[in-house]
């Protein structure tokens, strides 16, 4: 590979990829091991971990996959030790593991909302918090926090979402002011509407078999006219992933097909 070339390799990194049994997690690591790094993952059921393995052995990449559920930090701090003795420390975090609860607000438990802060909020702070310290021993390190279009724009149904993913965007600035001096780089990914199992009801055939209202809306809403594919979110997270990106710090890089520049298409 040519020198310029070599800037955007991964080669020799070991990659963290939370919740990356399957979905944007799954593609963003096949991606970083297509790129030359060491993949590790982790999921909160031993069973989902295996169906990981499994997934990434048929993509011809030996994974390294851990049972860790990343709201819990005792689980978290144990969990990063563990990978820093059997695989080495952690060069590359994605805190990609998230849900989402679809409730109008004022019939959204506050314990359901404060589910979803722990997942989308609250585990991306632990998390960082693990393995910054090494990665300043270490004289470098990236980490990527995947946003949302909800990082910027509210919708019906998903204030807790709306809300964690907003608190993400600042979590990512901060990262990236406090530890930037130490060859830290810390951005955000904002995905579009991407088809994955966390948007599949949001695109469910209606009875009739016309598409759903809301997959028909978010064609209109989206220049590209199209939902993403996880895929599509490959080439950015290597981007800023690899040392190409070394002076690229508190950005959010939407890859959204172009939705948060458009108005949108008027209905026909
Ligand atoms: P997904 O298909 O629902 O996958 C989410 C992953 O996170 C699953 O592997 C899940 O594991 C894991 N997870 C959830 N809670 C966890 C916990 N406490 N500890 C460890 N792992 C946990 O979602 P996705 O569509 O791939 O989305 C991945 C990320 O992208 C999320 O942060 C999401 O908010 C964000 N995002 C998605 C879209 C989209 O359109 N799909 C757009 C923008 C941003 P289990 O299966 O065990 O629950
Ligand atoms: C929703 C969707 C979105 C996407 C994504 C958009 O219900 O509006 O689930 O939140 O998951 O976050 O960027």
């Amino acid at each position: 590979m040519n020198e310029f070339a070599n800037k955007f390799s991964l080669e020799g990194k070991i990659a963290l990829i939370t919740g990356a049994s399957y979905g944007i997690g799954f593609a963003i690591a096949t991606a970083y091991a297509k790129a030359g790094a060491t993949i590790v993952f982790n999921d909160i059921k031993q069973e989902l971990v295996d169906k990981g393995l499994a997934a990434y052995k048929e993509e011809g990449i030996e994974a390294h996959g851990y049972v860790c559920d990343v709201t819990d930090e005792d689980q978290v701090n144990a969990f990063i030790a563990q990978v820093e003795k059997e695989v080495g420390v952690i060069d590359i975090l994605v805190n990609n593991a998230g849900i989402i609860k679809r409730i109008p607000m004022c019939e959204m438990k506050a314990s359901e909302f404060r589910q979803v802060i722990d997942v989308d909020l609250n585990a991306p702070f632990i998390v960082s918090k693990a393995v910054i310290p090494s990665m300043i021993k270490k004289g470098h390190g990236k980490i990527i926090n995947i946003c949302s279009m909800m990082s910027e724009l509210g919708r019906e149904t998903v204030s807790a979402y709306a809300a964690a993913k907003g608190g993400l965007k600042m979590l990512t600035r901060n990262i990236a002011s406090e530890y930037g001096e130490f060859n830290i780089q810390c951005n955000g990914i904002g995905p579009g509407y991407i088809a994955t199992p966390q948007t599949a009801p949001l695109r469910e055939i209606q009875p009739d078999g016309s598409r759903h209202p809301f997959d028909q809306f978010i064609i209109a809403k989206t220049p590209a006219a199209r939902w993403g594919d996880a895929t599509d979110l490959q080439g950015p997270a290597v981007f800023l992933a690899s040392e190409a990106s070394d002076f690229v710090n508190g950005h959010v890089l939407y890859v959204d097909g172009g939705i948060l520049a458009y108005i949108g298409k008027q209905p026909q």
